[in-house]
């Protein structure tokens, strides 16, 4: 009786350590160290290391050089990583709704409340086997930059660097895409192999890429999407403690998209004073290319994703 008894408080006692030790996640970033897509994880890392002593610490392995950016969805997938700071655009070939998130610009306050994040984390869940813990940039637009003057919006003859984002709009505009990962933008430019890019309207002078580029075509579309996700084992072994360190940290994170407003301004103006000039074709046109690049990118995920896509579309409204 009394040997049970020493057992059972030794378990117990065993038990209560564990759930007391600090849980170590490894984190990489699908974009490179120090840069725009990658600087506010980083700033969330360093707060939860230092809200978090002794609960929760983050190993921030660091950039594409720890694991190449199409294979960290699926590093998050198999707990090669138990954390990534990564865009859906790059596992869309694991989660086709993924490319769908870049079409969804509605506050995170927003979509926290309506159901679309309750949503898009029960595909990762089923899809990735990971937790869609934030999102970040809604409110950050995409731009095609060029090197060849165009007089319309018409990309026949370009060859024009993409990623899943940008693929149908350009092709819907006559383009040829070519896909390549963020750090082989600089030297398709150089070379010539592309004649343009997608990318975000922040972020192209931390690569150097306004020394090889000439301009940036107007209007901004869509909505950049880069989330926080965490391995589904790995948050499911968190305790409650652990887990609230960690959604208070993520809602801190997405209220750092409110940065941005001014963050464009500046950037457009230093891409300005760096030389590089619009192509600005007005309002018609512009509308114009919206409305398909909307229609063209929903499309193809509802092609992709025929029984979630529309549920999708029908939460981003749009
Ligand atoms: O690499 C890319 O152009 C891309 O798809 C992307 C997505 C989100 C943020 C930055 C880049």
């Amino acid at each position: 009786m009394r040997s049970i008894f020493i057992a059972g408080a030794a378990l117990i006692a065993a038990a209560s350590t564990a759930s007391a030790q600090e849980v170590t996640l490894r984190a990489v970033s699908a974009f490179a160290e120090g840069t725009e897509l990658s600087k506010n994880f980083e700033r969330f890392v360093e707060k939860v290391n230092s809200d978090g002593k002794g609960l929760i610490k983050i190993n921030y392995i660091g950039g594409p050089r720890a694991v190449p950016p199409f294979e960290v969805g699926n590093a998050v997938r198999t707990r090669v990583v138990d954390m990534a700071n990564v865009t859906g655009a790059f596992y869309t070939n694991l989660m086709p709704e993924a490319d769908g998130l870049k079409l969804i610009g509605k506050p995170m306050s927003e979509q926290r409340k309506n159901g679309t994040w309750d949503y898009i984390n029960q595909l990762h869940n089923q899809k990735l086997g990971s937790q869609y813990l934030a999102r970040q940039f809604h409110n950050v637009p995409f731009h095609i930059y060029l090197n060849k003057k165009i007089d319309k919006i018409d990309f026949s003859g370009l060859k024009i660097r993409v990623t899943p984002v940008y693929r149908d709009v350009v092709e819907a505009f006559g383009g040829t895409p070519i896909t390549t990962a963020p750090g082989e933008v600089y030297t398709a430019l150089e070379r010539g192999v592309a004649d343009g890019y997608g990318w975000p309207v922040t972020g192209i002078f931390d690569l150097g890429w306004d020394k090889v580029t000439k301009f940036r075509m107007e209007p901004p579309f869509y909505s950049v999407e880069v989330n926080v996700l965490v391995n589904l084992d790995a948050w499911k072994g968190l305790n409650d403690a652990q887990r609230k360190l960690l959604n208070d940290a993520a809602l801190w994170l997405e209220g750092l998209d409110s940065e941005k407003v001014a963050a464009i301004k500046a950037e457009r103006e230093r891409q300005a004073a760096a030389g590089i000039q619009t192509l600005d074709f007005g309002p018609a046109a512009s509308k114009a290319f919206l409305d398909r690049a909307y229609e063209v990118a929903w499309q193809s995920v509802i092609k992709r994703a025929p029984e979630t896509g529309p549920k999708l579309r029908q939460l981003a409204g749009n």
